[in-house]
């Protein structure tokens, strides 16, 4: 994303929430909310936009569209500039935590006079907040267990690390006699890459909640519980489980359908099926959807059920985000998403040769093993020495290894000599051309300067892209999610350069990158550019984090034909010539 793009979209986030603590009108606050997301979400430089560009954009009326433009040409906002006047920056901080709303933080803030989180801390203690109207002994013990939550936690978990717990807990609860039917839901299943908490969806009879709630807080990773009721318990992990919170809700096996739709959200998305239901006499709950006069239940048990009930194809979890998916639906017309299975080959991947954990060998046998027809063996090149890389000396015996293994594999899996070269800051590659032409395959991809300016970056990667031996743009922005922010090229450029020049980019599968990340990823094949899905492979490991990379590519709306991992051993090869230029 863009710096200007990004800077925009924290600033109108804030001005919702501040909007939202002064009482403002509706209507507003969500005018500023969903602006804050289109933007946050769009791959082109509101910058390199004229007005009338921007006001052409999906979600920005009008009046955004000045403010972009007040923005972009003074770098301020004279509107928020006044508001933030208005209210002090503490008493935004305290819309983050869990159960405290717009109009409980107006209380504190106008009623209490607290300013920020320290001076709320220790109101707690001194009972004077007993006498603002609502808060009882239960509310104020709430808000002192949620802050001190909030205080530890703030970090959202990757992918790769909730996955597998998410999956353990459903194991153990699916072990229960009493429970019926048991998934996650939430962002993990909508594939997102980082994960505030996890969410958890059980069907059982409601007499059996309380002995199943009670299992739930005594398992093992389990450390505290934050909160136990009838339908819904909220627990915290320890330490080797990442402290994380885990929200486990009970519902009646009549409900789950819905309730799973419900809890697997977005909230948007859950926003737009509401009003769908509205549109055709009906409304839509976690319990159901109902008939909007009698009442009666329409249907409620399968998320199938429900979605046909509202004349709708059923949404893939990972398309859940209000990004057009419900109109699409509607219509039938939603595409169908790659799967994990779909996925033939592996076109990145590191051996002992450089800092891999594994022989060409025991790469080649692990993507047999998984059913692949091709499997490309990169290490890394020689500028990154840290990771043992080749000098041009090592790559050409390398070279002849590969190929030696590749014939006595032959007819059981085709094995490609390639490289993973450095993209040089100017964006000159690591290996001279004479070099890269003797390779089948070459990943391009940045490891060093990866807070260049977009410019600076985009002419670097734009030059690495026109080399006429690259095949594919690895790990474009070299982000490692919580990490490093990576790099901000301008997508718009180089995606239509990689789709003159017919190469691909790849969305780098391990959970630390996911890079190509969603947004770019739905860019990238809107511009008609090929996607890889690669995992980049170090390891035994490292084979399992395609499905991190699958998901991505879901939430960007994916299909097989987008992804030349799918590709019949036939078509891939000749893919792979095409790309020669
Ligand atoms: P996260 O946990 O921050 O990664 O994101 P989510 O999407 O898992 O959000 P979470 O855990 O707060 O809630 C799970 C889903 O439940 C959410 O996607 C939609 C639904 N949900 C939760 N709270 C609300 C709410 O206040 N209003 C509506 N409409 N839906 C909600
Ligand atoms: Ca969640
Ligand atoms: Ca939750
Ligand atoms: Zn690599």
């Amino acid at each position: 994303m863009s710096q200007i793009n990004a800077k925009l979209s924290r600033v109108f986030q804030q001005m919702a929430d501040v909007l939202e603590i002064l009482g403002a009108n509706r209507f507003k606050v969500i005018a500023f909310q969903k602006a804050a997301r289109v933007l946050g979400e769009l791959t082109v430089d509101v910058a390199q936009m004229d007005d009338a560009q921007v006001r052409e954009i999906d979600g920005i009326g009008k009046g955004m569209a000045d403010r972009i433009h007040e923005f972009v040409s003074t770098g301020k906002l004279t509107e928020f500039a006044d508001l933030a006047d208005d209210v002090p920056a503490g008493v935004v901080k305290m819309l983050d935590i869990p159960g405290l709303g717009p109009k409980t933080v107006s209380l504190l803030w106008r009623e209490a006079g607290l300013t920020d989180l320290e001076q709320l801390t220790k109101a707690l203690d001194t009972g004077e907040l007993e006498k603002l109207p609502g808060f009882g002994k239960k509310k104020i013990e709430n808000i002192r267990k949620n802050l001190a939550f909030a205080k530890q936690a703030g970090k959202r978990a990757k992918i790769g690390n909730a996955m597998p717990l998410a999956l353990w807990f459903v194991q153990q609860l699916s072990d229960l006699k009493q429970v019926k039917s048991v998934t996650y839901a939430g962002s993990l299943r909508r594939g997102k890459e980082t994960i505030g908490d996890l969410d958890l969806l059980v069907a059982a009879k409601p007499g059996d909640a309380q002995a199943i709630s009670d299992v739930f807080v005594g398992l093992g990773p389990v450390a505290d519980v934050i909160a136990k009721g009838e339908t819904k318990t909220s627990v915290r992990t320890d330490e080797t489980a990442g402290k994380m919170q885990v929200d486990l809700r009970i519902v009646p096996v009549e409900s789950y359908g819905a309730a799973l739709m419900y809890f697997t959200g977005s909230k948007e998305h859950n926003v737009r099926l509401r009003e769908r239901a509205i549109s055709i006499g009906m409304k839509l709950s976690e319990w159901g959807l109902f008939k909007q006069d009698s009442d009666t239940v329409v249907a409620g048990k399968s998320e199938e059920e429900v979605f046909k009930a509202l004349k709708l194809a059923w949404v893939p979890p990972e398309l859940r985000e209000d990004r057009g998916e419900v109109a699409l639906a509607e219509n039938d017309d939603l595409p169908t998403l790659i799967e994990l299975s779909d996925i033939k080959a592996e076109l990145h991947a590191h051996t002992t040769a450089s800092d891999g954990k594994w022989t060409i060998r025991q790469l080649v046998e692990a993507a047999l093993r998984r059913g692949f027809h091709t499997v490309a063996i990169t290490d890394h090149s020689k500028g990154q020495v840290q990771a043992n890389g080749l000098t041009e000396e090592r790559l050409e015996k390398h070279i002849l290894t590969v190929r030696q293994v590749a014939e006595e594999m032959k007819g059981e899996i085709v094995v490609l000599a390639g490289s993973e070269v450095d993209i040089l800051t100017d964006g000159r590659l690591d290996y001279p051309d004479s070099l890269l032409k003797e390779l089948d395959i070459v990943v391009a991809s940045p490891h060093a300067a990866l807070s260049q300016e977009p410019d600076k970056c985009t002419a670097r990667f734009l030059k690495a892209i026109e080399n006429p031996y690259v095949t594919i743009m690895g790990h474009l922005t070299g982000r490692l999610i919580g990490r490093r922010e990576g790099l901000s090229p301008d997508m718009g450029v180089l995606l239509q350069a990689a789709a003159e020049r017919g190469i691909a980019m790849e969305i780098n599968a391990n959970h630390w990158r996911l890079d190509l990340r969603d947004t770019h990823a739905r860019a990238a094949i809107a511009a008609g550019v090929k996607l890889a899905i690669n995992t980049d492979a170090h390891g035994p490991a490292d084979l399992d984090q395609l499905q991190y990379g699958v998901l991505t590519a879901r939430r960007a709306g994916v299909t097989k034909n987008d992804v030349v991992n799918c590709m019949t051993k036939a078509a891939l090869a000749r893919w792979l010539k095409s790309t020669r230029a």
